[in-house]
């Protein structure tokens, strides 16, 4: 089965190639797209390098300028369903994510998850170094999105994800309206509302060792503002139906009369 996992960066050169390496190492016939918006501490030059020893399994993505996670989210998706891609992937490039745990995500999905979520908040799960203030900040918005939108995920931030191919299929990406931690919640929220399953698997998260945060202000506030947005929408503006990809039908018979009389 055709698995990639998606890893955005901006400025990742001192975790890229280790990520990289510690995915292939785990010879789970794993493809890794990396998009970078044009680090310019050169993380692409790096990813370019290797492309050679990983022919046909790493990709790289450049962008022009940082347009933020959920854009190069968004972008990834179009191009691992493009690609023919079954199960796809998010992780961030800083070794926050444990690559081993990616196996476990695709296990999930294999048993019958649609989209199987790397949960801080579950039985098992949990957060390792990281600053009081940021676990306050990460379990408060998991709180207060469960409250406003019943979204029914202990971990709704969480970037840590495997998508079966016919959820990103089935979501109009279009229409998914955030990128930061808002966009992490949106995706979850858009997967919930089409009847998709979605299934928590314990994971410890790690603070970064390398390099430095892309968390901002505005992040939050994106957050914050972004939970009422999708209760606004949900409730007044039939979001499933916003939300909800529309396929062309099998069979339009183009240049045809379909309602000429043929006898
Ligand atoms: N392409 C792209 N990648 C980004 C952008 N912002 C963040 N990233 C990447 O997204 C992943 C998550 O970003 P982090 O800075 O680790 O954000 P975070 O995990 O919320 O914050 P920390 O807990 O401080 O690490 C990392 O791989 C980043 O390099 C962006 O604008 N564009
Ligand atoms: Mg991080």
């Amino acid at each position: 089965m055709k698995k990639v996992v998606i890893i955005p960066t901006y400025n990742e050169k001192e975790n890229i190639s280790t990520i990289i390496t510690a995915i292939f190492l785990l010879r789970q016939g794993f493809h890794v797209l990396v998009i970078d918006d044009s680090s310019p501490d050169g993380t692409a030059n790096i990813v370019r390098e290797m492309q050679a020893s990983y022919p046909g399994e790493l990709f790289l993505e450049e962008r022009h300028g940082k347009q933020g996670l959920g854009t190069a989210y968004i972008y990834g998706f179009n191009w691992a369903l493009e690609k023919g891609y079954e199960y796809i992937f998010e992780m961030d490039a800083d070794f926050s994510h444990n690559p081993a745990d990616l196996e476990r995500l695709y296990d999930a999905c294999r048993r019958g998850a649609d989209v199987a979520v790397g949960s801080r908040y579950v039985k098992g799960g949990g957060n390792v170094n990281w600053p009081k203030d940021r676990v306050i900040l990460s379990k408060g918005a998991s709180y207060y999105t469960q409250l406003i939108i019943g979204l029914p995920v202990k971990d709704p931030t969480a970037g840590f994800v495997c998508y079966r191919r016919a959820v990103l299929d089935a979501i109009n990406l279009d229409e998914i309206n955030f990128v930061g931690y808002a966009f992490q919640i949106e995706m979850k929220f858009a997967a919930w509302k089409l009847g998709f399953r979605i299934k928590e698997v314990p994971i410890i998260f790690r603070d970064r060792s390398y390099g430095t945060s892309k968390m901002n202000k505005g992040i939050v506030k994106e957050g914050i503002i972004g939970v009422l947005y999708l209760r606004w929408l949900s409730w007044f503006k039939d979001y499933h139906k916003r939300v909800k990809k529309v396929s062309p039908p099998a069979y339009s018979p183009v240049g045809k009369n379909v309602f000429a009389k043929t006898d």
